[in-house]
């Protein structure tokens, strides 16, 4: 990720002008969003250092409850599993974030030799990777900086049997014909004889779900305007984030909770020399969450070739953590 400074470069050392340097991956992808009829941004795009940092702020609101709900539940899931992973292993986290979700597993499961965070936000990675190590010494980290939507290149680990795992329903920021082709990946990435461990975040009453994406402090609303600052910051463009409102709602007939940026008024942004024309009203659709029931993860995941060996569900039904196995 470019930060701040980092931005722009002058092309010869003692003259301006300053030429932008741009992520042009991010630059297409926020051109082409911003273009559709449905204006929309990717939501990995949301995960800059300010916007992970959000992120973990949301995991400690009373109203987000799939992060202490997985969190609760992942002791006894790694107890069960202490029996089951008996030879030597290497995890790999797929968008590990903040590395607290690995711990439960490292205390309980004893054959775990190396662990392997893939995480597209560097910065925060090395952070956590370092707190990590010492937290356990005698654990090979060893952090890839890379995009989990695509099959990644693990370091070279030997023959040890591996462990997916992909904690806090982010399966669910894939549609469903993406979540297939991620699953599918994964199994790619981590070969023959692996298994996945995943966290799903379960269909539920849409008034809480409500809640859980309008958080009373509002700190979700601040984590979906940052994208917008983000491409103000990166890629120079002139977004007023105040003049969107973050609104997030459960669609029923999806399933997932859709969370948009509104314009409050008819207005012009400056993008990378595009101008981008807004209604009032008119709405940028920043992040999908689909929710699943058991039988639909359960399908889903077949689909791509894995197979439900395990499943366990968290107080009321709240949350699942499934054990999947590559069908081979
Ligand atoms: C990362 N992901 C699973 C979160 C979710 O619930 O979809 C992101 C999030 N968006 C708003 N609040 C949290």
């Amino acid at each position: 990720m470019h930060s701040a400074q980092s931005l722009f470069q002058a092309t010869d050392f003692n003259l301006a002008p300053l030429t932008p340097v741009v992520d042009r991956g991010f630059a297409d992808d926020v051109l082409h969003g911003l273009a559709l009829p449905q204006k929309q941004l990717h939501a990995k795009y949301f995960y800059d250092q300010q916007g992970s940092d959000y992120f973990d702020q949301i995991c400690q609101l009373p109203e987000y409850y799939p992060y202490q709900t997985e969190l609760d539940l992942l002791p006894q899931v790694a107890t069960d599993l202490a029996g089951t992973f008996t030879a030597d292993c290497t995890i790999v986290e797929f968008g590990a974030g903040s590395l607290v979700k690995i711990k439960p597993l490292l205390s309980a499961i004893s054959s775990i030799r190396q662990f392997i965070p893939i995480d597209i936000s560097g910065i925060h990675l090395e952070m956590a990777s370092q707190q990590l190590q010492s937290d356990f010494p005698d654990l090979a980290v060893l952090p890839v900086v890379g995009d989990f939507c695509f099959p990644v290149e693990l370091p070279v680990i030997g023959n040890q049997q591996k462990v997916g795992f992909f904690p806090g329903s982010t399966i669910g920021n894939f549609c469903p014909a993406q979540a297939a082709s991620f699953l599918k990946n994964a199994r790619f990435t981590l070969g023959p004889d692996s298994c996945l461990l995943i966290g799903v975040d379960t269909k539920k009453s849409p008034l809480y779900l409500h809640n859980a994406y309008n958080d009373a402090q509002g700190i979700t609303a601040k984590f979906n305007r940052n994208i917008l600052s983000r491409i103000n910051r990166e890629l120079g463009a002139n977004f007023t984030p105040e003049k969107f409102e973050h609104y997030a709602f459960y669609n029923a007939g999806q399933g997932r909770v859709e969370m948009h940026l509104v314009s409050t008024s008819e207005q012009v942004v400056d993008v990378l020399g595009s101008s981008v024309a807004f209604a009032a009203g008119e709405s940028i659709h920043t992040e999908n969450s689909y929710k699943y029931t058991p039988d639909e993860f359960c399908q889903l995941a077949a689909s791509a070739g894995w197979q439900v060996e395990r499943t366990w569900l968290a107080k009321q039904d709240l949350f699942a953590t499934y054990l999947l196995r590559n069908r081979g």
